[in-house]
């Protein structure tokens, strides 16, 4: 029994380090001694990441893309990015959406020429997949230099809902359009879309989630009552048809202005909806409200929203906290000298979770800016920004619990990620995807080589805390064609299991998933339990602590050895009381 151990502890230990491609202030995404900027980033659930970006090596704009796998090691060659669309003219303002098949679709405007949306699928391969390669016309801009702002949404089925603001002025009413691609890059909404509103006067920034039905909620300000600026949404159906009437759900209606709205799923088929609100009404003092609306367009809280921060407050973004609730982040001027980073948990009936006015997630001094907020997967949330502390433009990234704390292992006033050097103190917008392990990856623009025009870098903060460093075995498995990674560890309860083969000589009849404890003695044999093992797929398996008999084992150090023929990878556990 204790050669068993040895042997286990051995492949642990002895495991070829392959990759090993995190490094302090982030790894190289792309360096092309050309400019690249406005990298976006999409999950791409084997625990990695694919990014695009505008890119100008082939001498006018262009979009490009490259995975990275959970070790940050680039996955696709030529190692500087795949293109995406190399087409004459300026693509620019790209975005990108997962497509639950480990590969992402991407969108683009032509920006200068035609205004026009186009979209491509990329598969794990980086291979693109629809026809034309140069992409899929989404919409066609009406008049030049008018479509400013578009987004992009997964639609839950492989494909995208795209939504946009159609040319005003001159006579143009300013129309919010929405079309759906599916996954093999056809227009299902016709070739023109389907209207999302056209009762509304100079609408800002439409943005939308997905309805978990194949439709989306959509939300903007706009001044159809020529006073001032007021908070409207709309949703639509997986036909893309009008829900909430053909004059649009008035969100709140205050005197002033209500501006700079973001969405977030309340988790039934609702969404929790946060802006902020000019309420002097001359630019010297805003505060962050939010409302609830729920799947039939029916306000839950307060007319005209919940104050979410009593303090000087702007730019709110917003993540559903997986209880009906909500995190939401801001600017904060309560300092009266430089802006910070609070955020507030919103409960499902508008009831502020943290304290009055929020948690403090970065006072530092100098200016905090430009946050990005997402889900941590355990009902608290990770939250990035562009940090001024030591005058150059660093980006930190905090996470913080469902209760309001700053979690275990993380450092009060966020985590550095990249220290800049030199004179990168613009340009950098920091974008941030979730791990898979409730950790996250973040990619920006970086000017550390001004001969370099603006490179795209990557790091990873691990759960716990931990920046650019490899962290566990399934990083070191990876290379020998299967991986197993395990999370939360330590546990007690449950702890899920994930495996994947990337080896096509094996099959599903190959492989087994045996649990054995520190004497080597096999206690538990889960093979029975994998309900799949696709190629290059990750699959989940979900251990409770028991053995065979079903007896709930005691604390103390478990190996889980996941086997496809020959290859093995062995992942060390630990249950806790
Ligand atoms: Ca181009
Ligand atoms: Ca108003
Ligand atoms: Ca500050
Ligand atoms: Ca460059």
């Amino acid at each position: 029994m204790k050669r068993m151990v040895a042997v286990l502890m051995g492949l642990v230990i002895m495991s070829p380090v392959v990759s090993l491609a995190w490094q302090e202030n982030g790894v190289v995404i792309c360096d092309d001694p050309s400019s690249q900027s406005n990298p976006r980033i999409a999950s791409d659930d084997l625990y990695g990441a694919i990014i695009t970006w505008v890119d100008h090596r082939g001498g006018s704009y262009d979009i490009y893309a490259q995975k990275i796998d959970s070790s940050g090691a680039r996955q696709w060659t030529p190692v500087n990015g795949v293109v995406i669309c190399d087409a004459a003219g300026t693509q620019k303002s790209c975005k990108i959406v997962p497509d639950g098949s480990d590969g992402a679709i991407i969108t683009w405007r032509n920006d200068n020429a035609d205004w026009n949306i186009y979209a491509q699928r990329v598969n794990s391969l980086g291979e693109r997949q629809w026809s034309p390669l140069d992409g899929v016309l989404i919409c066609i801009d009406d008049g030049p230099h008018s479509l400013w702002h578009y987004e992009t949404v997964a639609d839950g089925s492989g494909g995208a809902i795209i939504i946009w603001k159609d040319t005003e002025g001159a006579g143009m009413p300013g129309i919010i359009y929405a079309q759906k691609v599916n996954s093999s890059g056809t227009l299902l909404w016709g070739s023109s879309g389907k209207v999302v509103s056209d009762a509304s006067e100079h609408a800002k920034n439409p943005v939308a989630m997905t309805d978990g039905s194949g439709g989306a909620i959509i939300v903007w300000w706009d001044e159809r009552t020529g006073g001032d600026f007021d908070i409207y949404a709309q949703k639509i159906d997986s036909s893309g048809n009008r829900q909430w009437g053909l004059s649009d759900l008035c969100v709140c209606y205050a005197v002033n202005d209500q501006q700079n709205s973001k969405i977030a799923s309340d988790g039934s088929g609702g969404a929790i909806i946060a802006w902020d609100d000019d309420v002097n009404g001359n630019g010297s003092f805003y505060k962050v409200y939010a409302q609830r609306v729920n799947s039939s367009g029916i306000l839950e809280w307060d007319p005209n929203g919940v104050c979410i921060c009593n303090e000087i407050s702007v730019y709110p973004e917003i993540v559903a906290d997986g209880s009906g609730g909500a995190i939401i982040v801001w600017q904060d001027y309560r300092s009266g000298s430089n802006l910070d980073i609070y955020a507030q948990r919103v409960n499902s009936s508008g009831i502020s979770q943290w304290g009055a006015n929020g948690i403090c997630i970065c006072n530092a001094t100098g200016n905090q800016t430009n946050h990005k907020i997402i889900a941590d997967g355990f009902g608290g949330a990770i939250i990035t920004w562009g940090d001024e502390r030591d005058s150059r433009r660093d980006i930190y990234v905090q996470r913080v619990d469902s209760n309001g704390s700053i979690h275990a292992g993380w450092t009060s006033n966020g985590v550095l990620i990249c220290d800049t050097t030199g004179a990168g103190i613009f340009g950098i917008y920091p974008q941030i995807v979730t791990d898979g392990s409730g950790g996250a990856i973040i990619t920006w623009q970086d000017l550390r080589n001004p001969a370099n025009n603006g490179d795209i870098y990557a790091q990873r903060i691990t759960a716990d805390g931990n920046v650019g460093i490899e962290e566990k075995a399934v990083i070191r498995h990876w290379a020998t064609g299967i991986s197993v990674e395990v999370y939360p560890n330590p546990f007690f309860g449950k702890i899920s299991i994930r495996y994947s083969m990337r080896d096509a000589r094996y099959s599903m009849h190959d492989i087994s998933l045996h649990i054995y404890d520190a004497a080597g003695r096999l206690i538990r044999d889960l093979s029975n339990n994998l309900a799949s093992c696709i190629l290059n797929h990750v699959s989940v398996v979900s251990w409770d602590g028991t053995d065979d008999y079903g007896h709930k084992l005691p604390a103390g150090i478990y190996f889980v050895r996941f086997k496809a023929g020959d290859l093995q990878a062995v992942e060390k556990i630990l249950i806790v009381e």
